[in-house]
This record gives C-alpha cells, sequence and structure tokens, in this order.
C-alpha cells in the first residue's frame, strides 16, 4: 500500500483529507483525483460548438461539491439583511414577476488550466470549459427593488445549497457581487429558473441560479437558496481565498471578475480515437468557431494554419442583440499534404487579445491563450 493510500485511509481531521492549493511538481502528469474532478466536471465536445444555444446536456459543467437534489415544490428563496422588507419567495411568487431572457456564453475561469507550466493542481480544464445558454428569470435589480435596498447596503451574498469542504474550510458554495454589479441594467444579473426555455436541469442549478452575463462561471451561484444584502464586503472562501490573481500564496491578490476574449475553432476534419489528431483530406475547407469576451464585444478574429507564423481576418458574423453572447466566426482555408497547427485569437471592443504565451497564476484563472489544433492533410 503506498502512502496516499494509507493516508486517504486514516484521515484524522478535515486538514487531512482538504490539502491547501499547489502546483504541480515538474513532470508531475494528471492524478486520478484530477482525472475524477474531470470526470465529474465534464466540457463542451468542440464539435458541439455548431450550436448557436449548447443543448443542455453538453453544457459544460463545475460543480465544486455535489449536487443538491431539491424539490422545486419545497424550495423558497430568500432576500434579507440590509433591506428594509426581508422576502421568502417561492417558484410561484418569482414565476409572478415580469420574465426576461438572455443569451449568455458561460465559461469557468479555470478554462486552459491544465496547459500551464507548471500547472495549478485543480479541474483540469484544456479549453472546453464553455457553452451559452437562453436563460429566463427575474431580474435581480427587480427583487432587490421590491425587498428595499436600505442606504448601507454594499454587497448581495448569494448562497446556493451545496455543501462541502474545500483547502479545509467547511462551507456553503457562496460568492457575492457589489450592489452595483448586482442593480445593472448592462449586463442585467438574473435569477434565472428556466434553461434554454426548460425548467433548469439539475447539474445546472434546479430549480433556480444566479446568472451574471460576462462574468466567468464563479459568479453564477446554482441552487440559489438566498441573497443577503451586507454593509461590508463579503470575505468567504470563494471570494478571497479562491478566484484571486496571483503569483505567490501569500499576496492577496486581485478578484477574477469577467471573461478574457477568447476564440475557438471546431476541429476540422476527423478525429483519431485516442489522440484526437485531425485528419482532413487535401483542397478548399472551411475552418469556422465562435469567440467571446465578458469585457466588450468581440470586434476582431484572426486564424493562423501555420502555428501563429501568420495570421488572416476571419469573417464574423452580425453582431445581434444578444450581447452577451458568443459570435460565430469562418475563414477559408485550402489544405495541402502535411501537418498543420491550426489557431484563431480574438480581440474585443476594449482593445483585449488573446495571448500566444500563457498568462500564468498560482489558481490557473483566466488563461486564455490561443488554443493550437494539430491537423494531419492525408492525400486522398
Ligand atoms: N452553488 C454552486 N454554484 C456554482 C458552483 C458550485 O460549485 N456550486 N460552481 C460555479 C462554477 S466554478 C462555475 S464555472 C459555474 C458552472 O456552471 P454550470 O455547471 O451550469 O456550467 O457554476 C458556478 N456556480
Ligand atoms: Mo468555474
Amino acid at each position: 500500500m503506498d502512502s496516499r493510500t494509507e493516508q486517504v485511509d486514516t484521515p484524522r481531521s478535515l486538514d487531512d483529507i482538504s490539502t491547501p492549493g499547489r502546483v504541480a511538481d515538474p513532470g508531475e502528469g494528471i492524478s486520478h483525483e484530477e482525472l475524477a474532478l474531470a470526470a465529474r466536471n465534464h466540457g463542451l465536445p468542440l464539435e458541439a460548438l455548431r450550436y448557436d444555444v449548447t443543448p443542455p446536456g453538453l453544457h459544460y459543467i463545475l460543480t465544486h461539491y455535489d449536487m443538491p437534489v431539491l424539490d422545486a415544490s419545497a424550495w423558497t428563496l430568500t432576500v434579507r439583511g440590509r433591506v428594509r422588507t426581508p422576502l421568502a419567495l417561492d417558484l410561484a411568487a418569482l414565476r409572478s414577476f415580469p420574465a426576461v431572457t438572455h443569451r449568455v456564453t458561460m465559461e469557468c475561469a479555470g478554462n486552459g488550466r491544465a496547459r500551464l507550466t507548471p500547472r495549478p493542481v485543480s479541474q483540469p480544464w484544456l479549453v472546453e470549459a464553455v457553452g451559452t445558454a437562453d436563460w429566463t428569470g427575474v431580474p435581480l435589480r427587480t427583487l432587490l427593488a421590491e425587498a428595499g435596498v436600505e442606504p448601507a447596503a454594499v454587497e448581495a451574498v448569494f448562497t446556493g445549497a451545496d455543501h462541502g469542504v474545500e483547502r479545509g474550510v467547511e462551507q456553503d458554495y457562496e460568492r457575492s457581487l457589489p450592489l452595483a454589479d448586482a442593480m445593472a441594467t448592462d449586463p442585467e444579473v438574473l435569477v434565472a429558473y428556466e434553461m434554454n426555455g426548460a425548467p433548469l436541469p439539475p447539474q445546472h442549478g434546479h430549480p433556480v441560479r444566479l446568472v451574471v452575463p460576462g462574468w466567468y462561471g464563479m459568479a453564477h451561484v446554482k441552487w440559489l437558496r438566498d441573497i443577503t444584502l451586507t454593509d461590508t464586503p463579503f470575505t468567504g472562501f470563494q471570494q478571497t481565498v479562491a478566484y484571486r490573481y496571483r503569483q505567490s500564496p501569500d499576496e492577496m491578490g486581485t478578484p477574477v471578475t469577467r471573461i478574457a476574449p477568447r476564440a475557438l475553432m471546431i476541429p476540422p476534419g476527423f478525429p483519431d480515437f485516442m489522440s484526437r489528431t485531425r485528419v482532413v483530406r487535401p483542397g478548399p475547407l472551411r475552418l469556422e468557431g465562435r469567440a467571446w469576451s465578458g469585457r466588450a464585444p468581440v470586434t476582431k478574429v484572426e486564424v493562423s494554419t501555420d502555428d501563429g507564423h501568420t495570421w488572416h481576418e476571419a469573417e464574423l458574423a452580425p453582431a445581434d442583440r444578444h450581447s452577451w453572447s458568443w459570435r460565430h466566426w469562418h475563414a477559408p482555408w485550402t489544405a495541402v499534404p502535411g501537418t498543420h497547427v491550426l489557431t484563431a485569437r480574438a480581440t474585443d471592443a476594449a482593445g483585449d487579445t488573446q495571448p500566444v504565451t500563457q498568462p500564468w497564476n498560482r489558481g490557473g484563472f483566466g488563461n486564455n491563450a490561443v488554443q493550437r489544433v494539430t491537423v494531419l492533410c492525408e492525400p486522398q
């Protein structure tokens, strides 16, 4: 029996089973623990980038603990803290407010983490932690106006019904937003009860979740059961320990908020089962994919078919009313026999562009380095 197995068999405290965050040693492979997380938290199969709206079963999933099984008929949402009138709303009460629907591209802040060197040990995403859905619900500011925000309120804290221990800290999953973001009209934060026109599925927060357009996934609290307005900034684990950009464990770091620009390509041709290397035939074909940014509209996508040596501008689909959703892009390519590395990069109206080299931080957040797709072009 190796020492790791022994450790797991005889834990004496939460600290024994729930250890601090770390980065992998040089050459350390993906562990069974990371594999277990990856199997629970699946990504978007990249061919599903073809759908404008991701079918729910293909949307990526990230759940820190267990998915709670909640009975929608027994569920209530409380709104309390620095409000004039605390609220307790069941699903019928929530549905009695005027509903809105927003098409939102959501991406996990850890997307791209598995390719970092050194690799932060956590959910090992490659590039596929993304999805787009039509979320229907009540604007958060409608509920806050109903409750009456007291002048002293500075943040809204959102509590999920899921519970676990992380890095030694037992907790309910909780995140906050500054009041200005919680009350904003664009992007408008939703308390959502439908995904793509149907009740939320269990894995996406049934019966109710928060949707924060433009922000990385951690802000979109699932299985939402409570909203508390506070007069001091929230200091919970998911706010001040996790989801910070930091280079070393002892700095405070800066909070992870909005989604950095990214383009993804639908891998062309067909894949090898094991290596996933793509095979195409010589001749003209169309490269296509999606691009998004949570900071500003995507204004440009460039494609390279020679591993980033030269770039060509792709054609973007017209911008539509869904300003927080990804945009389709395409570019022509004539494949010639040989091996090629295909790449795409997005730029947004704020002037942010995807880097070719990886932006590294200890948590592995916001790594929007370009995707590389290796293609073998085989004569027929
Ligand atoms: N209650 C709760 N909400 C949560 C999480 C969680 O573990 N518990 N994970 C967050 C993270 S890190 C992400 S990326 C998104 C993922 O949303 P999805 O699984 O619906 O795609 O949910 C967020 N909301
Ligand atoms: Mo995430």
